[in-house]
């Protein structure tokens, strides 16, 4: 009973929902006036991450409190999971009360979720990190020293030095090279700026992107943000891709077909 009583007393319920932008894909140019103390807003974009959700958030949130404490929040995007990997997010806030959580259920899909996760942002840079702990938490921190260095974006690379892929297979390998060798041939201008243009992990400046109207399709929100971003100043920080250990990965084919269509519209778009 009186442990009871004490845990309730030491954590503040938790927080209800975020409510998920509408409308164009287009992140606002400032953030809130009220909220400017939040520097960096991290999005974790989740699909059936049950398994993941608490350990990402707490190594986030051990990792960020140390440069960036009361400065930082963590936006879980979930889309609805049958394992309701938004409700354990929910959770958390009582004891991490800089993480907001948005439950959709209107739209679907990882590139998306980011850019809504964005929207509802109040910090003037802006990140993204899978939930899977494919990507290592700590690299966050070095993300963040190279914004403050002054780049716009900077991106968690595997082929920077220290990067790597670890256990994957030669099937898997040779996919991802092929893929960013025909976007390489696509938008030239856009790939070569970067050395792992697939990479899903990154921070970008708000005003890099602000009041651009995003069209992404598939995964690769980086490109989109290469192609229609006002980047000036780019910087790399290696990273070794780590293998899953929990949960499924949600890669199928379909994802091919949408980086292609995805490449050609970007092309499209911006030749005119
Ligand atoms: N909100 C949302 N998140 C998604 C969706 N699809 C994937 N994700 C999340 O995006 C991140 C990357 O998805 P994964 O399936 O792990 O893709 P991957 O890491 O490229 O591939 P694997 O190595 O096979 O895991 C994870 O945090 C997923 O939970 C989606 O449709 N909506
Ligand atoms: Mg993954």
């Amino acid at each position: 009973m009186v442990a009871t009583t004490l845990q309730r007393a030491e954590s503040s319920p938790a927080s209800a929902l975020a409510s998920v932008p509408t409308g164009a894909l287009v992140v606002p140019p400032i953030a809130e006036a009220s909220a400017r103390r939040v520097r960096l807003s991290v999005v974790v974009p989740t699909y059936q991450e049950g398994r993941n959700i608490r350990e990402i958030i707490a190594r986030l949130g051990a990792l960020l409190d140390e440069p960036l404490a009361g400065a930082y929040e963590l936006i879980v995007v979930d889309d609805d999971s049958p394992d309701r990997t938004w409700e354990i997010a929910q959770s958390l806030t009582s004891q991490q009360p800089c993480v907001r959580v948005m439950r959709r259920r209107s739209e679907r899909g990882l590139s998306s979720a980011v850019i809504r996760g964005w929207q509802a942002a109040r910090g003037d840079v802006l990140a993204v990190i899978d939930a899977d702990l494919q990507h290592p938490p700590e690299v966050t921190v070095d993300l963040w020293r190279e914004i403050e260095r002054g780049a716009d974006l900077a991106v968690a690379s595997r082929h920077a030095e220290g990067g790597g892929v670890s256990t994957w297979s030669l099937a898997r390998r040779v996919l991802s090279r092929g893929a960013q060798l025909l976007g390489l041939m696509i938008l030239p201008g856009v790939l070569s700026r970067v050395s792992d243009p697939m990479s899903g992990y990154f921070m970008v400046r708000r005003e890099a992107i602000a009041g651009r109207r995003m069209s992404p399709l598939g995964y690769k929100i980086l490109i989109e943000i290469l192609g229609r971003g006002r980047i000036d100043r780019v910087s790399e920080v290696g990273y070794v891709f780590r293998e899953r250990v929990e949960g499924e990965s949600k890669v199928t084919g379909r994802l091919y077909v949408e980086y292609l269509r995805h490449l050609l519209r970007l092309r499209l778009d911006t030749l005119r």
